[in-house]
């Protein structure tokens, strides 16, 4: 900028009109010279500061983050607090709960931990037995679940053939691009043919993928949901199992044999008295914290062993 100011300066004298040592002139010229380079400083400045700023704010988020990943891992140790406590307890009888955990860890951190019984849920990796061939009691339920569910039946051979694992498809292009094992997570089902996220979205939260026992669904009778209910044998109906829900509101149930007790359960009591049971063992556990906005997830799946199934950190 300076050289384009004595360029104009010479210029001028030339020309012999305009005296170019005018002093006006020159301090006109300093001043733009002068708040030309403050502009530029301040700029720089700006620069300097916004990039420090940045770096702060990275170093801090990290900091936060790390927080709130050690405080989920606490909190799943935590819950397997509730686990043990249930190894003392008769029966267990809630599906879900959720607990904001009121101890004090610091201005802006929280954590919340979500409880979720499996044992309500229908495991559907049990369609397929260990050895590779088909249970078709299992089977047979999952259809009356997604008929329940007003998903198409044959999804369910679909599904079976997604596990199972030979080539032979039991429908048209139903061992295409099959994963020909078990599931490890109820999110995989999106990778099914035919299964969207609607479909997904109502069958999902009846789904596991996870159980004590390998061959047979045994379902916790005082968790279950109404789907669940009525896909444990052919004879279940929706009217039965609004039954069982009325009844273990105000009297959960201590035995399995207590549901012979429901109106209408005496026969058909009898017939699903080997795929439920009254006390849970697997459970789901989510543990949310939040460290100055910066929110860590950890999700995993224990027995009542302390055994982890599954673990996944978000
Ligand atoms: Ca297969």
């Amino acid at each position: 900028m300076i050289n384009s100011s004595e360029g104009r300066g010479q210029k001028a004298e030339g020309k012999g009109t305009i005296k170019c040592s005018h002093p006006l002139n020159s301090s006109v010229s300093a001043l733009i010279v002068t708040l030309l380079l403050i502009s530029i400083l301040t700029g720089l400045v700006v620069d300097f500061v916004y990039d420090v700023h940045i770096d702060t704010s990275s170093l801090a988020n990290w900091s936060n983050a790390q927080k709130a990943s050690l405080i989920a891992k606490s909190g799943q140790n935590l819950s397997t607090l509730y686990l043990d406590d249930i190894k003392n307890e008769k029966y267990t009888d809630q599906r879900d709960f959720e607990m904001p955990v009121g101890q004090y860890m610091g201005a802006s951190i929280d954590l919340t931990i979500k409880i979720e019984d499996e044992n309500s849920k229908f495991n559907i990796n049990l369609v397929i037995s260990p050895n590779g061939t088909t249970e078709e009691t299992e089977l047979s339920s999952l259809k009356k679940l997604l008929e329940y569910l007003n998903i198409n039946p044959d999804l369910s051979l679909v599904i079976a053939d997604w596990i199972d694992p030979d080539i032979e498809p039991r429908l048209a292009d139903s061992e295409y691009n099959a994963k020909n094992a078990y599931l490890w997570s109820v999110d995989e089902l999106k990778l099914i043919e035919g299964i969207d996220n609607k479909t997904f979205d109502r069958l999902s939260p009846y789904i596991t993928v996870f159980s004590e026992s390998e061959t047979l669904n045994i379902i916790n009778i005082n968790t279950a949901d109404i789907p669940v209910l009525v896909c444990l044998n052919e004879n279940m109906t929706e009217s039965l199992a609004k039954n069982i829900i009325e009844y273990r509101k105000d009297s959960p149930f201590e035995y399995n044999s207590d549901v012979l007790q429901v109106s209408g359960m005496k026969t058909v009591g009898m017939t699903i008295q080997g795929r439920t049971k009254s006390k849970s063992s697997y459970f789901r556990i989510t543990t949310t914290s939040n460290v100055n906005g910066i929110t860590r997830i950890i999700e995993s799946v224990m027995d009542t062993s302390r055994e982890i199934h599954f673990w996944r950190e978000g």
